[in-house]
């Protein structure tokens, strides 16, 4: 995944007004907001800081810049580019559009700017993902990848169902697909909808079927009914590909949000008791298939609830935080670590022997006894006790209740110590 920007771009004479009603709309949104006043300053903030903006606002009428200058050196930079001015022209609209600026808006003391917030917002979130366009005509295809990359989402290209299939296993990025009906070899855009939808669902990956033009309204009707989130007819303009592609890809955040807040602990951003059900399902297959092991550990801290009696609750908070970053930073990103509840974690490991496992739970448990916890005069040292079960079992549950007898042997001979 691409590190993703965070600064929006104000070109405007005088930016406060704009700035203000942007910044109180988008609420929670954390971006930035840099401006400058004139096209000299435009020249020189963009050449040093082209990579920081992911989208610019634009006062059309701007101090020092020809009619349009400014437009086209926006584009030259390809910059996302929303264009304001206080009077609509349809003749202005046309000419802004075809050269490529993402949309052209009016701006009043009084105008709505949700739809502008939520244009950034898109933008914004477009920098982590990516597009897959399935057209046999590729001047279709550079044409429609040319749209996209206006609207910050950058795209990848195939012709057939086979490579098609190739390029969503290769890139996890991949976030919607647009098929036309007509691809290239055997299988055609219906039925790789329907191929798509066996290993991809439509809560996590949005296909926009393009039914040609002339075909009828049952076609496109067809798309929905083999698992196509929309669809568009051709020939289409830029904006309604953007309402439709904003539409689904806004949907499939929302479900992302929702999922994130059920599985993820507020506190420690770990994956909860809900996430752990949900993800080591996969590794359980992954173990079966290859007649692999597990090692399956629960992690509880000693004598948890003097930390919370001597220091207060909230210190006991940031002690839990900073076991979490200790946890996160000894293993790797494929190992699953949980937050049970409480002072109780668990971890799942793959691909080990036991020696190994051994090894790692032990050097993480002198590592946790030896670092010491820092807040202002505050510092405490925490020891934790670990049960380790290694072996396979089909059910996690089973797995999670055999390494808990080993935690309680671990807590009634002493503490601080590792039991398999
Ligand atoms: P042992 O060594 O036997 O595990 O002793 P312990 O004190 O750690 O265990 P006990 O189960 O008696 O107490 C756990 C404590 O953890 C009690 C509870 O207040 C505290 N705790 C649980 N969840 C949280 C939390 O989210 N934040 C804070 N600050 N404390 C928590
Ligand atoms: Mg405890
Ligand atoms: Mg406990």
């Amino acid at each position: 995944m691409s590190k993703k920007t965070n600064k929006i771009l104000l070109i405007e004479d005088n930016p406060e007004l704009l700035k203000r009603k942007i910044e109180e709309l988008s609420g929670c949104f954390t971006h930035e907001i840099d401006t400058v006043e004139n096209f000299a300053q435009l020249k020189e903030y963009v050449i040093s800081n082209r990579d920081d903006v992911f989208i610019a606002l634009l006062d059309y009428y701007l101090d020092g810049a020809k009619i349009g200058e400014n437009v086209d050196f926006l584009m030259e930079h390809k910059i996302p580019t929303i264009v304001y001015t206080k009077e609509f022209s349809k003749d202005l609209r046309d000419r802004l559009i075809d050269k490529g600026v993402l949309e052209y808006l009016i701006k009043k003391p009084n105008s709505d700017l949700s739809y502008s917030v939520r244009l950034i917002e898109r933008v914004y979130n477009n920098q982590s993902i990516k597009a897959l366009i399935v057209d046999n005509n590729e001047n279709f295809r550079n044409k429609l990848a040319s749209n996209l990359q206006q609207f910050g989402l950058a795209s990848l290209q195939s012709h057939d169902a086979k490579s098609t299939l190739e390029l969503l296993a290769k890139h996890d990025d991949i976030q919607i697909v647009i098929i036309d009906l007509d691809i290239s070899g055997e299988i055609q855009g219906m039925e790789l909808v329907e191929e798509i939808r066996e290993n991809y669902p439509s809560t996590s990956l949005a296909i926009l079927g393009v039914s040609p033009h002339g075909y009828n309204s049952q076609l496109s009707i067809e798309f929905l009914k083999k698992g196509a989130n929309d669809f568009i007819i051709k020939p289409f303009v830029k904006e309604q590909l953007n309402l439709r592609i904003m539409q689904v890809l806004e949907l499939l955040d929302t479900i992302e949000e929702k999922h994130i807040a059920a599985t993820v602990d507020q506190l420690t951003q770990l994956k909860n008791r809900r996430g752990l059900e949900i993800e080591s399902k996969a590794m359980i297959e992954s173990a079966f298939e290859t007649k692999s092991n597990l090692s399956v550990a629960m992690i509880d801290i000693d004598h948890f609830k003097a930390v919370n009696d001597t220091y207060g609750h909230d210190i006991g908070d940031s002690v839990l935080k900073f076991l979490s970053q200790q946890l996160t930073s000894s293993f790797r990103k494929k190992d699953l670590i949980v937050r049970n509840g409480g002072e109780e974690f668990s971890i799942i490991l793959e691909d080990l022997s036991l020696e190994k496992a051994i090894e790692m739970f032990e050097k993480l448990r002198m590592k946790i006894e030896n670092t010491i916890f820092e807040e202002g005069d505050t510092k405490i040292a925490i020891t934790v006790s670990i049960g380790l079960f290694y072996g396979f079992e089909h059910s996690m549950e089973s797995m999670l209740k055999k390494a808990d007898e080993k935690l309680y042997e671990a807590k009634n001979s002493g503490r601080n110590r590792l039991k398999v």
